[in-house]
C-alpha cells in the first residue's frame, strides 16, 4: 500500500482513461498524492487539482527526476496509440506502445517503484483465438500493430516480474465507454460518439456493422478494476500477463436501441469500413473468472444502466 508522502504518477494522463483515472485517484488518495503527466503540455488544463509534469517517456532521465522528486511508488502507464490509428502509423505505434513501455519498466526497476499498472487490451487476441468466451490463457494472435504491441508488452511485464520482481499488473481492457472526454483512434470509439451525437440531436454514420458484438466496459467499472487490481495483495495476482476483463457484450444496434429509449430521434446509418475487419478479429466476450477469483472483479453496469447514466451526465453538461 501507499504510505504517507508516497505518490502516484499517471503517464499519458491526458487521454480518455487518464483523465478519469486521475479524478478518481485524487478523490481516493488526496490531491497532493497524485502527479499527472502527458507528452502534450496543453493537457495540463485538465489537472487543476494536482501537479502536472510534461513528460515524454523516452526522456528517461527526466522520468527518473520526477519519480525521485515526488517520491513516486506507483505508476499507471497509459500513453498509447489506439488500434485504428495504429494501422495508419505502424512503426510509430510500435515505438510508442512497446518501446515506451520498456522505458517505463526500466525506470521503475532502477528507481524501485513498488507497483506499475499497464493496460493491455482484447486486441491481443486474433482470428485464430477462440472468440466466444475467450479463455484467459488462450491463443493470442493479434492482427493489428496495436494488438501485437499489447501481446508483446504483456510478456515483457511478466518477464520484469519473474526476472526482477517488479510488481507490474495488467488488465486486458475491452472497449471503454466514458462520457467525460472523447477518445481518439480506437475501433470501439463509435460507442462513445453515439452518446455525444444523440445528446446534440445529431445522427451518426457508424464505421462498424450493426451486428458486430464486442465486449465493452463503462468507464467507472474500468477505473474500479484498475484500482482494485493495484490494491490487491501481491500474492493474489496470479496472472502476470494481463487479466481478461468482461463487462457487457453489445452490438452497435443494441447500443443505438438503448439510447433511443431516452433519445427516440437518434438515428444511425451503418457504413462499415476497414475498422470492421479489426473488430471481427476481436473476441465477442472474454472469460474473466480469474480476475473475479483472484482480486474480486465484478462489474456494476449493464447496457441500459450505462446509457441512462451517460445520457444524464451529458444532458446536464451539453444537452
Ligand atoms: C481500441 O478500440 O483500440 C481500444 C481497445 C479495444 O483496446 N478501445
Amino acid at each position: 500500500m501507499l504510505k504517507d508522502k508516497q505518490r502516484i504518477l499517471v503517464i499519458g494522463a491526458g487521454g480518455q482513461l487518464g483523465q478519469e483515472l486521475v479524478r478518481t485517484l485524487t478523490a481516493v488518495f488526496g490531491e497532493d498524492r497524485v502527479v499527472a503527466s502527458d507528452i502534450d503540455r496543453t493537457k495540463a488544463r485538465y489537472f487543476k487539482q494536482c501537479p502536472f509534469e510534461p513528460l515524454n517517456v523516452f526522456a528517461t532521465e527526466h522520468m527518473e527526476t520526477i519519480v525521485q522528486h515526488y517520491n513516486i511508488k506507483h505508476i499507471y502507464h497509459l500513453a498509447a496509440i489506439l488500434s485504428a490509428h495504429g494501422e495508419k502509423h505502424p512503426m510509430a505505434t510500435w515505438q510508442v506502445n512497446l518501446d515506451g513501455l520498456l522505458q517505463v519498466l526500466e525506470v521503475s526497476k532502477k528507481m524501485k517503484v513498488e507497483r506499475v499498472f499497464w493496460p493491455s487490451s482484447i486486441a491481443v487476441f486474433g482470428k485464430h483465438s477462440p472468440l466466444e468466451n475467450t479463455p484467459q490463457h488462450g491463443m493470442r494472435d493479434a492482427g493489428t500493430v496495436y494488438g501485437i504491441a499489447k501481446a508483446a508488452g504483456e510478456l515483457w511485464c511478466q518477464y520484469y516480474y519473474e526476472r526482477y520482481g517488479l510488481d507490474v499488473r495488467c488488465l486486458r481492457y475491452p472497449g471503454l465507454i466514458g462520457h467525460r472526454s472523447l477518445p481518439g483512434g480506437g475501433t470501439t470509439d463509435y460507442a462513445v460518439d453515439f452518446y455525444h451525437r444523440a445528446v446534440k440531436g445529431e445522427s451518426y454514420t457508424c464505421y462498424l456493422a450493426p451486428d458486430i458484438r464486442l465486449p465493452m466496459l463503462y468507464m467507472p467499472d474500468a477505473i474500479k478494476a484498475a484500482l482494485q487490481l493495484m490494491k490487491a495483495p501481491r500474492e493474489r495476482i496470479r496472472v502476470r500477463s494481463g487479466y481478461n476483463l468482461q463487462g457487457m457484450s453489445v452490438t452497435p444496434k443494441e447500443i443505438e436501441l438503448s439510447i433511443q429509449r431516452f433519445c427516440p430521434d437518434f438515428k444511425v446509418v451503418y457504413e462499415p469500413d476497414q475498422r470492421q475487419a479489426i473488430a471481427e478479429g476481436w473476441p465477442r466476450a472474454v472469460y474473466d473468472a480469474p480476475a473475479s477469483k483472484d482480486w474480486g472483479w465484478a462489474p456494476k453496469y449493464d447496457l441500459d444502466f450505462m446509457s441512462e447514466d451517460i445520457l444524464m451526465h451529458l444532458m446536464e453538461r451539453i444537452g
